[in-house]
């Protein structure tokens, strides 16, 4: 059998971090929007976070943005540096924020779902 009900049109990438995977889910879910974790990695911080893979019809993309904005939060991380000064190493907190979401929309070709 194959799903050919609504079907979405539109993919959305969310990378959010990993502490709000739980709250961003939980709220799509109440949308009944689909969405699926992909646990990925930042290449800067080199530190775990979350993508999420969301298929939707455009017209929901606005509530699924809303949710994101309303669960996935801005946050100040450190990196270490070394300050180059001083005869010791002497490590150096350097801050760098971290979104909130950071959302790549992407249009399908197309959608099939194999039961
Ligand atoms: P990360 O690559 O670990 O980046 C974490 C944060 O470090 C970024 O937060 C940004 O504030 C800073 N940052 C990243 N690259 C930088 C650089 N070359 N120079 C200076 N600062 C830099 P966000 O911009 O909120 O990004 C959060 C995460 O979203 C990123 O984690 C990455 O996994 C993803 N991301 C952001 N923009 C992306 C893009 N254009 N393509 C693919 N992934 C992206």
């Amino acid at each position: 059998m194959e799903n050919q009900f609504n079907p979405p049109e539109i993919a959305l990438l969310a990378i959010i971090q990993a502490e709000d995977t739980d709250g961003a889910m939980y709220e799509l879910d109440n949308l009944g929007v689909f969405s699926t974790n992909l646990p990925s990695v930042g290449g800067f911080l080199g530190r775990r976070n979350a993508t999420l893979f969301i298929a939707t019809p455009p017209d929901r993309i606005p509530e699924v943005l809303d949710a994101l904005r309303k669960t996935c939060k801005q946050r100040m991380e450190y990196i270490s540096t070394h300050i180059e000064s001083v005869s010791v190493p002497m490590p150096m907190p350097i801050p760098v924020t971290v979104g909130g979401a950071t959302v790549f929309t992407i249009p399908m070709d197309r959608f099939e779902e194999f039961y």
